[in-house]
């Protein structure tokens, strides 16, 4: 099998391809949020190089999939892959955060094609892809909408009225994937407000619920790429933050970490 005929395969370049191109913009605006990246990243490539329905031609074609990134602070996993996707060239990525550049630290609609909402404040882009996935369910549209949370941010209020309200409705047209990576700004989520047992709080709002290895390629295809049912669907991705980079993973002060030249030269080493 070739690259090209291999899903996963390709999946799996993207990624890396990902994670190398969102740590040089970290490293060369010294700014960022790398270890959401990282957790997020496999997830990413695998919705948009495996399953999601877009042309970067038309980003408002109306039939369009939608993937909302409602942890809005991981932008170095959302410009790569919008940018791997054909929304914009990749030169666009080098002015990530300099001053009237168009990748802010948090993504806007109104600037870059691709981005489906606005995010950054927390606990948004669950109640907005709710929203959407109302709009496609009353006018009988074919697309789905997915949406991926972060699991601290599920200390949102809002995202549990949504996750009622897409329970309640029946939204079998919505995947909502969080990334359980465990750690949020600073610490533990269980030491901050604990989330578990996740999967029953879920089951109670009336979703469907999968686990899976959120590093997983494979795995993760299967799952996202799963036909849709009559619930919603909740998908815990069991992640690690930092992922790729052994002095970055699972340590809390990589959420906003910026690397030095020796640490992005070794990071590069390892990201092959
Ligand atoms: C409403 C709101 N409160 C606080 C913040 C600041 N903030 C940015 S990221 C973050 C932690 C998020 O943790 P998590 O959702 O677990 O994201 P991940 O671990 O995937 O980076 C916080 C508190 C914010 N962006 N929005
Ligand atoms: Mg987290």
């Amino acid at each position: 099998m070739t690259l090209q005929n291999d899903p996963v395969a390709r999946i799996k370049e993207k990624a890396l391809w990902m994670r190398r191109r969102a740590f040089k913009m970290v490293y060369d605006a010294q700014l960022g949020h790398p270890g959401g990246d990282f957790s997020a990243i496999d997830i990413m490539a695998t919705i948009y190089f495996g399953v999601l329905s877009f042309d970067p031609a038309r980003p408002d074609w109306a039939e369009r999939d939608r993937f909302i990134m409602s942890k809005g602070h991981a932008t170095g996993a959302l410009y790569t892959v919008l940018c791997a996707a054909g929304y914009f060239p990749e030169d666009w990525l080098d002015t990530y955060m300099q001053p009237r550049s168009m990748l802010n630290g948090h993504p806007n609609r109104n600037y870059l094609p691709g981005v489906e909402t606005n995010t950054g404040p927390l606990g948004h882009g669950l109640p907005v892809a709710t929203g959407i996935a109302i709009a496609g369910q009353i006018t009988n549209a074919g697309f789905r909408t997915f949406v991926l949370t972060g699991d601290g941010e599920m200390q949102e209020g809002s995202n549990w009225e949504a996750a009622m309200t897409a329970g309640n409705r029946n939204l079998g047209n919505l995947t909502w994937i969080v990334d359980r990576n465990r750690l949020q700004q600073g610490a533990g989520t269980e030491e901050t407000n604990g989330l578990e047992p996740l999967d029953k709080k879920f089951a109670a709002f009336g979703w469907d619920v999968v686990m899976v290895d959120g590093h997983d390629h494979a795995a993760l295809l299967k799952v996202l790429g799963a036909v849709p049912g009559e619930k919603p669907r909740a998908i815990i991705a069991n992640t690690v933050k930092g992922k790729g980079v052994s002095f970055m993973e699972n340590k809390a002060n990589w959420h906003h970490g910026v690397p030095n030249a020796d640490q992005f030269a070794a990071a590069m080493k390892e990201l092959v």
